[in-house]
């Protein structure tokens, strides 16, 4: 069930069927319950909701996560992207690089520097980054046409890249849709090249982003807030 060469090799793979239909039908309607206040594109800071926190720990998942680690797995942030018919949003193409952090601390090669709902974030280097894999639970089926996760396979081996390196790259590789099935998850590295469209049908795209690692202190100093 784990792929870690494909992910080392792409940076990206998809884990089918890894939480059955009941499974997620209980998650998704933990998530109704709670009162969650939601940014356009969904929730941030997942981890203080012990639904979400307790969800992160699903041995399922830890397994994936230290079998691409090569180490433990500590869940450190997770993120509800809701894209729907009322919701419905786009992300151009980027990588994942700014991270949560419990205190700002000037470190050579970390920031710019920002706080979102209370929480200190840098931009991170590669090397802090590589030590980082996410795991994309999906909540409904994401097809070709409800705003597909799109990736640049192979991109996360080019570091930390500037807008222009971003662009030129988006024209000369081709995209890859990551379709995946309801309780599929995908694995990716932060550093892959991604975006996503706007749905063009009604079908929701719900997906709850957990974001794993070994040790919360990825630099001298520099200690991963829980989010
Ligand atoms: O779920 C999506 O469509 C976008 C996700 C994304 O942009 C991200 O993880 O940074």
């Amino acid at each position: 069930m784990v792929c870690a060469n494909a992910v080392a090799e792409h940076g990206f793979a998809i884990i089918p069927n890894v939480f059955a239909d009941e499974e997620v039908k209980n998650l998704i309607e933990n998530l109704n319950r709670l009162n969650l206040v939601r940014t356009r594109a969904g929730l941030r800071h997942g981890l203080k909701h012990p639904e979400i926190a307790a969800l992160a720990q699903d041995p399922r998942l830890l397994h994936v996560a230290s079998k691409l680690l090569n180490d433990r797995a500590l869940p450190f942030r997770a993120t509800v992207f809701d894209k729907s018919p009322t919701a419905n949003w786009l992300v151009v193409w980027h990588q994942d690089t700014a991270l949560p952090l419990r205190k700002r601390r000037n470190v050579p090669g970390w920031g710019p520097w920002s706080v979102k709902e209370g929480v200190v974030y840098a931009h991170a280097p590669a090397c802090a980054l590589s030590k980082i894999v996410a795991l994309r639970v999906h909540l409904d089926d994401s097809t070709p046409h409800n705003g597909p996760l799109r990736v640049l396979p192979g991109t996360h081996m080019l570091g930390v890249l500037s807008d222009d390196e971003i662009h030129n790259l988006a024209n000369c590789i081709a995209p890859f849709d990551c379709v995946v099935r309801r309780g599929g998850i995908l694995a990716m590295r932060p550093l892959i090249v991604h975006s996503s469209s706007k749905s063009r049908v009604d079908a929701a795209r719900r997906v709850l982003h957990l974001e794993y690692t070994a040790s919360e202190f990825l630099a001298e100093g520099l200690e991963l807030a829980i989010a």
